[in-house]
C-alpha cells in the first residue's frame, strides 16, 4: 500500500511484478537469457535488467532481440557502475534496450559510492542514489555490508541497478496510458520528455536527460529516431574499411524530416551533414541513411554519428552512436 508511512513504494505501484531469479550474488548468462525468454513468453510488457556482463554473448543478444521483436517487450538495462563506456556491458549495449545511467538527489552524476557508466548508448539517467540512499527490499542472502540494512525488511542501495527500475516503472506507466505503443515508441516518449541535464542536448552521461515519468505520459505521438548501424563503439580500420554505412529508423506521427550528421567526438557540435541523396521527407525503417567515407575522416579516434527525426528542428528526436577509427 502506498503513502502509509511504511516502507517503500514503486513508481508504477499498480504494475504486477514477476520476479525471476537468475543466480545469487553472481548470475549465469544462460539463466539470464532464459529468464528474459520466460518473462516474454509469460506476457511481461516490461523487462528490467539491473545486471550486466561483458561483451555481447549471443545467447543474450538472441533473447533480447526475440523479446523485443516478437513479444513487443520494453527492455530496460542498467548502464553499470564501473565508470566505463556502457557499450562494454550487455544487455546495456544492445540497441533494443533502454540504457539507464544513475543520477543523485541533486540531479548530478553520482560519485560517492559508485560511478555510473556512460556513453552514447545511454538513453536516459534516473535516480540511482549516492552514498547508499535508495531504499530497497532486502535480499536475505546478503550479509549486512557497511550496515546498510534498514530495519528488518529494507536495504539501502544505490547505482544504476536502482536507477533502471525507475525507468522500467515509467515504461509501465506509459504502456498503461498508451497500450498501443510499441517498445520503440515507449523509449522515444521517455527520451523526449527527459529533463536535460549537464551539457545542453544529448550528452554522454545523462543521455537525453533525467527521467520525468509524468512528462513521459504527455506525448501520444512521439517521433522516432534510432540509429541501428553502425553498432555503438564499432571499430573501423583505415585502409581496410573505405566506407561506413549508416542505417536507422525515422518515423512517427507528424514526421516531416530526418537528417544524419557526424563529427569528431571531442567537438560539441555535429557539423558535418551526411548527404545521402535520398528524400528526407519520407519515413525510413532500417534503410540506408548515408555513407561516411573513411577518406573524409582526417584523424583517427572516436566520432559521433547522430540521426535527427522530427516535425521541426526544435521538436526533433535524436539518436547517437559512437564509432572508432584506427590505422592498423
Ligand atoms: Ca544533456
Amino acid at each position: 500500500m502506498a503513502n502509509n508511512g511504511i516502507g517503500v513504494v514503486g513508481v508504477a505501484n499498480q504494475a504486477r511484478v514477476m520476479n525471476l531469479k537468475v543466480g545469487s550474488s553472481v548470475g549465469d548468462v544462460n539463466a539470464c537469457a532464459e529468464a528474459i525468454m520466460y518473462a516474454a513468453d509469460n506476457g511481461a510488457d516490461v523487462i528490467n535488467c539491473s545486471w550486466g556482463c561483458l561483451g555481447k554473448p549471443s545467447v543474450l543478444v538472441q533473447a533480447v532481440e526475440s523479446a523485443y521483436c516478437f513479444h513487443g517487450c520494453v527492455i530496460v538495462a542498467a548502464a553499470g557502475n564501473s565508470d566505463h563506456n556502457a557499450n562494454r556491458y550487455c544487455p546495456a549495449n544492445l540497441k533494443e534496450t533502454i540504457t539507464v545511467s544513475a543520477t543523485n538527489y541533486s540531479d548530478q552524476r553520482a560519485t560517492k559510492s559508485y560511478r555510473s557508466n556512460w556513453g552514447t548508448i545511454v538513453d536516459v539517467g534516473a535516480p540511482g542514489g549516492d552514498d547508499w540512499d535508495i531504499l530497497s527490499l532486502r535480499n536475505w542472502y546478503v550479509a549486512n555490508p557497511q550496515g546498510r540494512f534498514v530495519g528488518e525488511l529494507y536495504y539501502a542501495e544505490d547505482g544504476t541497478s536502482a536507477a533502471a527500475p525507475h525507468v522500467a516503472a515509467a515504461a509501465a506507466l506509459v504502456l498503461s496510458y498508451r497500450p498501443s505503443f510499441n517498445p520503440e515508441q515507449v523509449r522515444q516518449a521517455i527520451r523526449k520528455s527527459a529533463v536535460d541535464l549537464g551539457q545542453p542536448g544529448f550528452d554522454d552521461f545523462f543521455g537525453h536527460g533525467r527521467l520525468d515519468a509524468c512528462a513521459a505520459l504527455l506525448d501520444g505521438n512521439p517521433c522516432m529516431a534510432l540509429l541501428i548501424q553502425p553498432d555503438d563503439g564499432e571499430k573501423f580500420i583505415r585502409g581496410e574499411n573505405e566506407t561506413i554505412t549508416v542505417r536507422g529508423i525515422a518515423d512517427g506521427a507528424g514526421f516531416s524530416y530526418w537528417q544524419t550528421d557526424y563529427d569528431v567526438k571531442t567537438s560539441n557540435w555535429f557539423c558535418r551533414e551526411l548527404d545521402c541523396g535520398y528524400d528526407r521527407k519520407y519515413w525510413y525503417y532500417g534503410g540506408e541513411m548515408g555513407t561516411i567515407y573513411v577518406s573524409d575522416l582526417e584523424q583517427d579516434g572516436e566520432y559521433w554519428i547522430r540521426l535527427m527525426a522530427g516535425r521541426t528542428a526544435k521538436r526533433s528526436m535524436t539518436s547517437c552512436r559512437l564509432l572508432s577509427l584506427r590505422n592498423d
